[in-house]
């Protein structure tokens, strides 16, 4: 029979209550917490779209797979359980478990960058280029123009613009380029994905110069579901093919297991030369723990093995993760809210520059704009703008990104369509009364990746 509608893959089988608060009570926690979503306790918050990273439910067979996680110090039975998964499903030959994302940039940029090289990248992730700026690399933005607009409809906002890779290699030369990193379904963009026909062009001609493809492969899976959505000739092929796919054109990957793979903590760097494997296991040792555990217990590693099989078991999985996404994004289009369209695969955007148009850049709207949802409902975003982009490390000046976004990251499996509907409620209800809202100074400003302790006041009148 014709499917005509799609629901959630999954039944609930535990709730955890949540818990709504005055406004007033609000305004109390949000002063107290310096303005900053990232310093308030949960405890705080009505429906949390802080980050889907490590928020996700699991399933009953992942529970039950941390009661059969072998502890062992080396030689886990759960590490070659995950070493076989991370084969099968992303077919690196070599896992070098790590204790999130950040643990496995580090020991990749330790390994591949000396001081002086140039990394090109599809935009830059916060963490991604705070490794490689800490092991002395530069970082070349190399996503095409679209990316940087946050209502171009582009279809691929995550392609990388070759012309600006060929120019990058020209200028440095490809001796000081180790690696070029390559984000899957690109988050600062907006959760927005790469077409396979540019990956396996930047692969081609990253092989014509000896330059490794790492790929930043946390949401490789929603990019996956979005070939096969748009991309001429992936209609009839599995999410789970289409994923083995996109690895296949890369020499190795960085994975956050917080997001695609359904743990709550868990990551790993994976390659498929022995011999750079050899020195990342080296250094492993020094900074995550023994190539057989890295940062993980037996039952994370456990638990991961069991996620990502799960998460390509079928097709329905993402395409409700993805679905939630886009019914919420529908919502606030709907009501003339500008949002990053399309709507990507984690998030829903919102454009605080637009949105928060009367206040400039360095008055912080989307800082602004995110602590004025959380008064208003609850609801606890994510800025994503010049808070995040930090200063120039050569000029000491704010770096100005051109999206200045709030993000409203949605957990995997873990709130109803009622959540999204409460939620786009209070988003029409901010932007209604919008031009009443003040921006935001400085109180404290930390040197590294300020914006996860960085403290504000509203700027007097
Ligand atoms: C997200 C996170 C978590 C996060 C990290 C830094 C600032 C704010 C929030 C983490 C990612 C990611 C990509 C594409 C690497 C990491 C680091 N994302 N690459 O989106 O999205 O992974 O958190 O496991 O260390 O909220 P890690």
């Amino acid at each position: 029979m014709e499917r005509r509608s799609w629901a959630e893959p999954f039944k609930v089988k535990m709730v955890e209550p949540i818990r709504m608060t005055s406004r007033e009570y609000r305004q109390q926690r949000i002063r107290e917490a310096g303005y900053n979503s990232f310093l308030l306790r949960s405890e705080d918050v009505y429906i949390d779209l802080l980050t889907d990273s490590g928020t996700s439910a699991m399933s009953d067979y992942q529970w039950a797979g941390l009661m059969l996680g072998d502890e062992a110090y080396a030689g886990s039975r759960s590490f070659y359980h995950l070493e076989e998964a991370v084969r099968e499903v992303y077919g690196y030959a070599e896992l070098i478990p790590t204790h999130q994302g950040r643990g496995a940039e580090h020991i990749l940029s330790q390994i591949l960058i000396k001081p002086g090289d140039v990394v090109p990248g599809n935009m830059y992730f916060t963490t991604t280029r705070f490794h490689q700026e800490y092991a002395g690399a530069e970082f070349a933005d190399v996503i095409i123009d679209e990316a940087h607009e946050a209502a171009n409809p582009h279809p691929f906002k995550g392609n990388v613009d070759l012309d600006k890779l060929q120019a990058v290699i020209d200028e440095v030369g490809a001796e000081r380029i180790p690696y070029i990193s390559v984000e899957t379904n690109v988050n600062m963009a907006g959760g927005q994905p790469m077409s396979m026909a540019n990956l396996k062009a930047v692969y081609e001609l990253c092989r014509r110069h000896d330059i490794l493809v790492m790929l930043d492969a946390t949401r490789a899976l929603e990019n996956a579901y979005f070939i096969q959505q748009r991309e001429d000739g992936f209609q009839d092929r599995s999410v789970a093919e289409i994923l083995r796919e996109i690895c296949s054109y890369s020499d190795g990957a960085t994975v956050s297991s917080k997001k695609d793979n359904l743990v709550n903590i868990g990551g790993f760097l994976a390659l498929r030369d022995p011999e750079l494997a050899r020195r990342a296991r080296a250094l492993l040792v020094a900074f995550e723990g023994l190539h057989t555990y890295g940062g993980m217990s037996g039952r994370d590693m456990e638990a991961l093995a069991r996620g990502i099989r799960e998460m390509v078991e079928t097709d329905d999985h993402v395409r409700a993760r993805v679905g939630q996404v886009e019914y919420l994004g529908a919502l606030l289009l709907k009501s003339g809210i500008p949002i990053v369209q399309p709507v990507g695969g984690h998030g829903v955007f919102l454009n605080a520059a637009a949105i928060l148009s009367h206040l400039p850049q360095d008055q912080f709207p989307a800082q602004t704009l995110t602590a004025a949802l959380y008064v208003d409902s609850g609801v606890r975003g994510m800025e994503r703008g010049i808070v995040s982009a930090g200063r120039d490390p050569a000029t000491g000046d704010h770096r100005y990104p051109k999206l200045e976004l709030v993000r409203l990251a949605i957990p995997r499996r873990v709130y109803t369509q009622s959540h999204m509907d409460v939620t786009a409620e209070s988003v029409i209800a901010v932007y209604e009364e919008r031009e009443a809202v003040r921006g935001l100074q400085f109180t404290y400003e930390p040197d590294e990746l300020r914006f996860f302790q960085a403290r504000f006041e509203p700027i007097p009148d």
